[in-house]
């Protein structure tokens, strides 16, 4: 059995029941290994260090000059190719094939979200409504802490159960809704759960399942990883373009 295959099944069959019921699991225990996370985290600094050059649709902001209070930077593994294969992603696609009991997982979509101190809410969504393409019929979205946040760092919420409204998935989806209230399909009497995170543990949660984060009022960035796993042949050319946009960015 190599390495990815046995972390694969350090989920044990109580979460991943616990993950189809409520669309949601936070493992809260030191499961990644720490220098595989310090790895992509290094990287990822570097990237947002080149963040005012990076192209604007892959780190979205009003200016080039400073980045947002929550900055995103899509595609990561086209902008540092090294990302793409690196152990921590390995490590993710194993479980992530595990989960979805397929024997290959695709990565369709990564990205990294930096919430500074201060930053704000972000809303409750659902991740289906920004797929360009439309959410695959099974995908699994990694979030992974890139360092320790406390508690008051802007924390991944979930509301138990989101994912199982049929009828929000089409008609409710492309709303957002308030952080302060709870998402408009939610089962009365349902209370959102979210734990703080720190190096080496990470949650998953289905394209369908409605999440947000509180606001940062920690004095340090809260930095998450953020991978998206599925099987099939379209996740397979979704992994695939971020090289033809690595090899387009390289160009002179
Ligand atoms: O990292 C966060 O605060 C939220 C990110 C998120 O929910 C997303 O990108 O879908």
């Amino acid at each position: 059995m190599n390495q990815t295959r046995a972390r694969a099944s350090v989920l044990t069959q109580e979460q991943l029941s616990q993950f189809r019921d409520d669309g949601f699991l936070i493992v809260a225990e030191p499961v990644l290994p720490e220098d595989q996370v310090m790895f992509v985290e290094e990287r990822v600094d570097r990237l947002y260090d080149r963040w005012p050059t990076l192209p604007r649709r892959l780190a979205p902001g009003p200016s080039s000059e400073v980045s947002p209070p929550i900055a995103r930077v899509h595609r990561l593994t086209a902008l540092d190719p090294v990302l793409a294969h690196c152990p921590l992603l390995e490590t993710c696609r194993g479980m992530a094939a595990a989960i979805l009991g397929a024997t290959q997982a695709w990565c369709r979509f990564d990205a990294a979200v930096y919430k500074y101190s201060g930053a704000g809410n972000v809303e409750w969504h659902k991740d289906f409504v920004k797929s360009t393409f439309g959410a695959p019929k099974r995908s699994v979205h990694f979030w992974i802490p890139l360092n320790d946040h406390a508690g008051n760092a802007g924390t991944l919420m979930f509301v138990p159960g989101s994912h199982r409204n049929v009828l929000a998935r089409h008609r409710l989806g492309p709303r957002r809704w308030r952080l302060g209230s709870l998402p408009a399909d939610a089962t009365e009497g349902v209370t959102a759960v979210g734990v703080p995170l720190s190096v080496g543990n990470f949650s998953i949660h289905t394209p369908w399942t409605a999440h947000g984060s509180s606001p940062n009022r920690s004095g340090q960035t809260r930095k998450a990883l953020i991978l998206e796993f599925s099987p099939g042949a379209s996740s397979a050319v979704r992994q695939v373009g971020p090289s033809l946009v690595s090899g387009l960015l390289s160009r002179g």
